[in-house]
């Protein structure tokens, strides 16, 4: 039987979003985004991979710990369940075909309501993940990664692979399973994890190295499990420092660097790192990105932005474009990110409650981006940033320092030059020079 279902309009009144270039005054259009424009080699799209956030973009309800829902969707209406995680995934593509969105990331729970039945929760995610084949069929649309909520459930307030008891933790392991499952039939690119709860409150409760070896065990399991059924794309993990958990195992990127190392997991992980995490981390994005750029693990980037009086993962659309331009510098650097994409991390406000709100946050994250790619590269090929910074190093390119760098001196050695050459020059840094220079490509 035909069966083809009514196809409801829920952002009426807005139109396609194209790329009008910066004169253009179009609240509705890309300033700077142009998809098919070539940068290095790669188009922007290529560039970005952008990715929207079901569970911002379209759970997210405003409500917060002093008062419920200020978003009302018109998606979130019918009373059947399925219906209405249908309705649900209707208007995210037809959102994400709008605005030329051209991948999505979900956790299990964001796509369809959760019971406390394991057994239903499968049901229900494979009737909606055929229902997502169907829409990714017909709109384009890939799926940038899956994940499963492992946090928000009560079962898991102690966490899920580091739950002291085993019962939980195999709970755990059969919603990561069902999302795995999901993830390889909708041809998702990568799985996340992030460990919301994986950590603790309390060390006087807390066998902490227990804890971590459960969850490279568990995570090997998971990998394991993906790579027989034929999933060949990253797993990413995704650091944290806190919040819901006080201290989390991921911290930040070199915690987690190390832990992939110390378990064996560095071939099949790869970093999926947070503009926020980072700087609840205490360290910058652009730290961040560095750090895994350098370890060969930049894998992914969730986009947002945190708000330097709060101290709390706000989750706001990004809007420096400073922190942007000098992290595209040390992506393009990288050569690009590796496997993942540009996923928007990142929900409107609480009192931001008309419909066209959420394509206004879009529009500007992408805008942001593309502006930060274009201003990054210029800076690699017109200006004398990377030379002054090679330049920098250059008493290791020949004599001595190039022997120290080959690991032929001792220490002795370094003595002897030490001795015999005085003392060395002050040489600038040269900081102000160069954050002009970033700001005159701006
Ligand atoms: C929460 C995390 C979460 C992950 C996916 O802070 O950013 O949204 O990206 O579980
Ligand atoms: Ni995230
Ligand atoms: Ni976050």
């Amino acid at each position: 039987m035909n069966y083809i279902k009514e196809q409801k309009e829920f952002f009426k009144g807005i139109g396609k979003i194209h790329y009008e270039g910066t004169e253009s005054d179009n609240p509705f259009a890309f300033r700077w985004y142009n998809p098919d424009c070539i940068v290095r080699g790669k188009s922007m799209a290529e560039h970005f991979k952008f990715a929207c956030a079901y569970w911002h973009s379209f759970n997210a309800n405003g409500s917060d710990p002093f008062g419920g829902s200020t978003h009302i969707f018109s998606w979130d209406q019918k009373s059947d369940v399925i219906e209405r995680a249908k309705d649900k995934m209707d208007a995210a593509f037809e959102f994400m075909s709008k605005l030329q969105i051209p991948y999505y990331c979900f956790h299990d729970v964001d796509l369809v309501d959760y019971t406390d039945n394991i057994v239903d929760n499968e049901k229900r995610l494979q009737i909606i993940t055929s229902y997502a084949q169907q829409k990714q069929k017909e709109t384009g649309i890939k799926l940038l990664w899956g994940t499963a909520n492992l946090f928000s459930h009560k079962r898991y307030m102690n966490g899920a692979a580091t739950n002291p008891d085993f019962h939980v933790l195999a709970h755990g392991a059969a919603q990561v399973k069902a999302a795995l499952d999901a993830t390889i039939t909708l041809n998702g690119q990568n799985y996340v994890f992030w460990g919301g709860r994986e950590g603790y409150t309390s060390l006087l409760n807390t066998n902490m190295k227990r804890e971590q070896e459960h969850l490279a065990k568990f995570l090997h399991l998971s990998k394991d499990y993906a790579r027989k059924n034929g999933f060949n794309g990253t797993f990413f993990i995704e650091p944290k420092p806190c919040e819901p958990t006080k201290h989390q195992y991921d911290y930040d990127a070199a915690t987690v660097i190390g832990f992939l190392r110390q378990y064996g997991l560095a071939d099949d992980f790869k970093l999926n790192l947070e503009v926020n995490h980072a700087t609840l981390a205490g360290h910058t994005f652009q730290h961040e990105l560095q750090v895994a750029a350098d370890a060969g693990l930049l894998g992914s980037i969730d986009a947002n932005r945190g708000d330097e009086q709060n101290g709390w993962d706000t989750d706001q659309f990004p809007y420096n474009i400073n922190e942007l331009t000098e992290s595209m510098l040390i992506i393009l650097n990288a050569g690009g990110l590796q496997g993942g994409g540009v996923n928007f991390d990142a929900k409107i406000r609480r009192n931001s409650t008309d419909t066209e709100d959420l394509f206004f946050a879009h529009i500007g994250g992408m805008d942001l981006f593309a502006r930060a790619l274009i201003t990054a590269d210029k800076i690699l090929e017109e200006s004398s940033y990377l030379h002054f910074r090679r330049e920098r190093y250059k008493s290791f390119d020949t004599g001595k320092g190039a022997e120290f760098e080959k690991g032929n001196l001792s220490l002795e050695d370094l003595y002897h030059f030490a001795t015999e050459n005085g003392e060395p020059e002050v040489r600038s840094g040269k900081q102000e020079f160069l954050e002009n220079l970033i700001n005159r490509y701006i």
